[in-house]
């Protein structure tokens, strides 16, 4: 399986999609409050200032397929004030969440047709049907979500993108961009320590779903900017030689090995602009914060 199996590697990691169970959702969502840590606040901030411009440009009558709608706290704006979406399509992994917000909306926008998809957004799903159909397809991706992918899987998942809204269609996301190397670092090493909680609650999960019996007070957080790289690294480093049991395997730790538990890359805007042509993607416009810290972008495929 697939946590094993980075576990094995010389390089510890796991895959930071495992973050996201209730307790970590709900670390993650207090991260976004934090002072340190800029990008849901900035986004918002965008937000708010370009919605009308934001909706003109997504244009009339589409179908809104959103990757990873947790909650759809964002999405409300962009509902409020596109001209007649035809359909509002969220894609999330926890089903329990997926779907009390899709009934929350559905209460909110009673003539919206809302059509729920529980899946993996990087797998092969298939697009439900909506009643009217032909509509422009417009995906929707914020919170920088797609600097979790390396270079190489980041071009495959928006070329699918790409692919999925075909002609005609877009996607509008959220890059968070490159900056002074403190204000970065400060986002993933915040003073109230609750990054460092988030990022070592995925060993408590591991211990409730894996039995595995990782200590967490013998793991320290690491999280660094890499320059060369472009990227947040976050780690979990063994404070200590250790042993820990996972099913049938043993994992033995140095001391100072770490398991790498995210990447989370910044772009400039040529770079995130070059990466999107790759995928078979033109960008249309780009809104920024006054401190150039964050871009909300629309491609056009
Ligand atoms: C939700 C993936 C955008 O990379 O900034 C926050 C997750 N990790 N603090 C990010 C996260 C540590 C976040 N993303």
């Amino acid at each position: 399986m697939e946590i094993l199996r980075g576990l094995q590697k010389p390089i510890k990691e796991l895959p930071s999609k495992y973050f996201y169970d209730e307790v970590g959702s709900q670390l993650f969502d207090r991260i976004t409050e934090l002072d340190e840590y800029y990008l849901t606040r900035t986004e918002l901030q965008i937000m708010q200032q370009q919605i009308q411009d934001i909706a003109a440009t997504l244009g009339p009558c589409c179908m809104l397929i959103e990757y990873g709608s947790g909650s759809s706290m964002k999405t409300r704006q962009l509902l409020d004030h596109l001209a007649q979406p035809v359909a509002y399509v969220p894609i999330d992994i926890s089903k329990e969440h997926l779907l009390q917000a899709s009934l929350r909306l559905s209460q909110s926008y009673p003539k919206l047709e809302i059509l729920p998809i529980c899946a993996d957004y990087t797998s092969n799903f298939a697009l439900p049907d909506p009643t009217q159909p032909g509509a422009r397809k417009v995906a929707y991706y914020p919170g920088s979500t797609i600097g979790n992918f390396d270079r190489g899987p980041a071009r495959k998942f928006l070329a699918q993108i790409a692919h999925t809204c075909g002609r005609g269609g877009g996607l509008l996301i959220g890059v968070d961009l490159k900056k002074d190397f403190a204000i970065l670092h400060s986002a993933y090493n915040d003073r109230a320590g609750v990054t460092a909680a988030f990022n070592l609650h995925l060993l408590e999960r591991l211990n409730h779903e894996l039995n595995t019996d990782f200590q967490l007070d013998h793991f320290g957080h690491y999280a660094f900017y890499n320059p060369a790289e472009s990227r947040i690294e976050m780690h979990l480093v063994s404070q200590r030689k250790q042993q820990i049991q996972v099913g049938k395997e043993k994992i033995v730790f140095d001391e100072y090995e770490s398991i790498w538990t995210e990447s989370s890359y910044k772009y400039t805007l040529d770079e995130f602009g070059q990466l999107a042509a790759s995928a078979g993607f033109k960008v249309e416009r780009i809104w920024l914060d006054t401190q150039k810290f964050f871009s909300i972008q629309y491609l056009s495929v």
